[in-house]
């Protein structure tokens, strides 16, 4: 299993690191994890490793990284299909988060909006929204898990990544798919997520076109990372060789946030 990094921001008071890990927690973990006091003996319960007789930073650094392999092996294996649930589990309202209030989301025309495409692909043809509405459409109901310690459970329709990949002769053996936002937001795929089943260009929740809040006209769903590895309001999709991070990456959040 590749070596985990904390979540958070460097440089953060390493005290933090365990309210971190409660927040990567799913939610019955969490609420163990809570009722139990949140302390380092709960964590030792919960993870197996004994965080409380070896307290110093770097140790627990160590732990808390294991901690999240293990999580992170539970909840997001990228080799096997994230777990989907039926209807009536759907959250409506669905959350609002970015990093900025819900008011200030972008605000994208339609009619004026494409996709652009650049990179390692045969056809850098510019997409319209209506080009992009015609492609095959699929649902999923699979749950959305933030960092930020907030889980819900969507429903989202779009057309599999991986076929749009496809269509566009994209180099699959490239590292990573690139996507820029209509904010001053980016984020990176790597290629094996990017061609996961459930990794989705996104256009509709709950069979509706996306609310401006959830990242009118498209957003990319994946089910096999963290939140923040799912851009809304996309504008650009780039196949490259060169890792080019992301809003969230840039500040030290783990770039595997999942797999
Ligand atoms: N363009 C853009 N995409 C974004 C973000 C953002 O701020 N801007 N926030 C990310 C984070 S941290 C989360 S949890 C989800 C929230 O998606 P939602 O508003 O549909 O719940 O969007 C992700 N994608
Ligand atoms: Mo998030």
């Amino acid at each position: 299993m590749k070596k985990m990094r904390s979540l958070i921001i460097p440089g953060v008071d390493k005290q933090l690191l365990v309210k971190d890990a409660t927040k990567l927690m799913p939610d019955l973990s969490r609420r163990r994890f809570i009722a139990s006091g949140a302390s380092f003996g709960a964590l030792t319960l919960l993870t197996g490793c004994n965080v409380s007789d070896s307290l110093s930073a770097d140790n627990l650094l160590t732990h808390i990284s294991k901690f999240n392999d293990m999580v992170q092996a539970k909840i997001f294996n990228p080799n096997v299909l994230a777990p989907t649930y039926s209807e009536k589990d759907v959250r409506r309202p669905f959350p609002f988060n970015g990093f900025y209030s819900e008011d200030e989301a972008p605000q994208i025309d339609g009619n004026d909006w494409k996709l652009e495409v650049s990179g390692l692909v045969d056809n850098t043809k510019s997409w319209t929204l209506a080009e992009l509405h015609k492609l095959p459409e699929v649902s999923q109901i699979t749950r959305h898990i933030c960092v930020e310690g907030w889980s819900a459970i969507g429903s989202w329709q779009g057309t599999p990544l991986r076929d749009f990949l496809k269509l566009i002769g994209a180099d699959t053996n490239a590292k990573w798919v690139y996507f820029r936002c209509a904010e001053d937001y980016s984020s990176s795929l790597d290629m094996p997520t990017a061609l996961h089943a459930q990794t989705q260009m996104t256009f509709k929740f709950d069979n509706q076109i996306l609310p401006q809040s959830l990242g009118f006209p498209m957003k990319i769903r994946v089910p096999t990372k963290l939140g923040f590895k799912n851009p809304k309001y996309v504008t650009s999709l780039e196949v490259t060789n060169d890792y080019k991070g992301g809003y969230w990456e840039d500040q030290g959040y783990n770039d595997f946030s999942g797999s």
